[in-house]
C-alpha cells in the first residue's frame, strides 16, 4: 500500500534523521508542521485551552501546551497499527482555538465556529483539551459535516448530567445536551472506563434512556481488552464514528494530572490497546480532554495523554492512506 496516488502532494513529515534533538525549539504535537506551514492538512491537531466548566480542580487550560510538549518524542512508526501516521496523511497542528475563559456560552460559540472554520477545509480533528465542555461545539460541527455519529466516551464519568447551578454548558453535561440536539447516533453509543460515585442510581437511568450504554473499569479488568474491542465494534460497525477520551478514565496512578481523579481506573496499556484494536472503525475525528500539568508528576499524564492522541491518528491516518490508495486504484 502506497500513502498516496502519484499525482498528489506528499505529506511533510516531522523532520527525522540520526541528528535530531526531539527536545529543542517550539513545541508542536509529535513536532508536526503548523498548519501555515502546509497550507492544508487532512489531520489537524488543535487546541482548546479552555476550562471554565470545570466542577472540581481547575488547570485543564493548560493541557493542550503539555500535551503537546509530551508528544515530542513520538517518532515516526508504529508498530501497534502498522503505520507511519505522519507519512500515510498530512498531519498539522493548527494552534489553539481561542475561547472566553469568563463566558462559557461565548467559549462554546467561539469552539464552534473554529471547529467549523477546521472541519471545512476537509480537515479531520484529533483536539487536546481543555476540559469535558468543548466536546459540545466539536460534535455540532461535526455532525454538521457527518450526521449523527457513533460516540466512544472514555470517561470515568458519566458526563450526561443535566446542569450544574442552572448551567447547561459544563464538563459533566456535554453528552446530555450532543444527545437532546439529535448530534449522536443513539444506537452506537458507550460509555468506556466509568466507575466512582454518582449522585444518585438516576444518574444511570437516565443515562440509559439516552441511549448510551456502559462498559465499566471492572469489565474491561473482568473481561479483558480483547473481547471489549470486540463488544464495542459489533456496536459501532461501520457508522462515522466519534472517539471522546477524558484522560481520568486512566488510574489516578497512570493519570494524576486531572481535575476529577477517581481511583480504580484503566492502565494506559489498557487504554491504547482499546484504541488500537479498534484501528478498521471509521474515526472521523477525536479529542482528548481534562489532562491538568499542575498536579501531574514527572509529565506521567500528559506523556500517556500524547500517546493516546498518536494511537487516534494512526488509526485516522491510515485510513485516509487506504481510502486515497482505494480511489487511486479505481481510477487507474
Ligand atoms: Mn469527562
Amino acid at each position: 500500500m502506497t500513502a498516496n496516488p502519484p499525482d498528489m502532494a506528499m505529506p511533510v513529515p516531522p523532520q527525522e534523521t540520526d541528528a535530531t534533538l526531539h527536545f529543542t525549539g517550539p513545541a508542536t504535537f509529535g513536532r508536526v508542521p503548523r498548519l501555515d506551514q502546509v497550507g492544508t492538512t487532512d489531520i489537524a491537531v488543535v487546541g482548546v485551552p479552555f476550562d471554565a466548566g470545570v466542577s472540581y480542580r481547575p488547570g485543564a487550560r493548560f493541557g493542550s501546551n503539555a500535551v503537546r510538549e509530551a508528544s515530542r518524542q513520538l517518532r515516526p512508526y508504529n508498530p501497534a497499527q502498522d503505520v507511519y501516521p505522519f507519512h500515510y496523511a498530512q498531519v498539522a497542528d493548527a494552534g489553539d482555538i481561542t475561547a472566553n475563559p469568563h463566558n462559557i456560552d461565548a467559549a462554546v460559540e467561539s469552539i464552534e465556529e473554529g471547529t467549523d472554520a477546521l472541519l471545512s477545509t476537509g480537515a479531520q480533528l484529533m483536539t487536546l483539551g481543555g476540559d469535558h465542555t468543548i466536546a459540545l461545539p466539536i460534535l455540532r460541527s461535526v455532525a454538521r459535516r457527518h450526521g449523527p455519529v457513533a460516540l466512544l466516551h472514555f470517561d470515568a464519568h458519566l458526563d450526561t448530567w443535566d446542569s450544574y447551578f442552572g448551567t447547561q454548558y459544563t464538563h459533566g453535561t456535554p453528552f446530555r445536551r450532543a444527545a437532546e440536539e439529535g448530534l449522536l447516533d443513539t444506537s452506537a453509543l458507550s460509555h468506556v472506563g466509568t466507575r466512582g460515585s454518582l449522585y444518585s442510581k438516576e444518574d444511570l437511568d437516565e443515562d440509559t434512556k439516552l441511549g448510551f450504554g456502559i462498559v465499566t473499569s471492572a469489565d474491561v479488568m473482568r473481561r479483558g481488552v480483547d473481547e471489549v474491542v470486540q463488544q464495542l465494534k459489533e456496536r459501532i460497525g461501520k457508522r462515522p464514528l466519534y472517539i471522546s477520551v477524558d484522560i481520568d478514565v486512566l488510574d489516578p496512578a497512570h493519570a494524576p494530572g486531572t481535575g476529577t481523579p477517581e481511583a480504580g481506573g484503566l492502565t494506559s496499556r489498557e487504554l491504547l490497546e482499546i484504541v488500537r484494536g479498534l484501528s478498521d472503525c471509521h474515526l472521523v475525528s477525536a479529542d482528548l480532554v481534562e489532562v491538568a500539568p499542575a498536579y501531574d508528576h514527572a509529565e506521567i499524564t500528559s506523556v500517556a495523554a500524547s500517546h493516546t492522541a498518536y494511537e487516534l491518528i494512526s488509526v485516522m491516518s491510515r485510513q485516509i492512506a487506504f481510502f486515497r490508495w482505494l480511489e487511486a486504484n479505481e481510477q487507474s
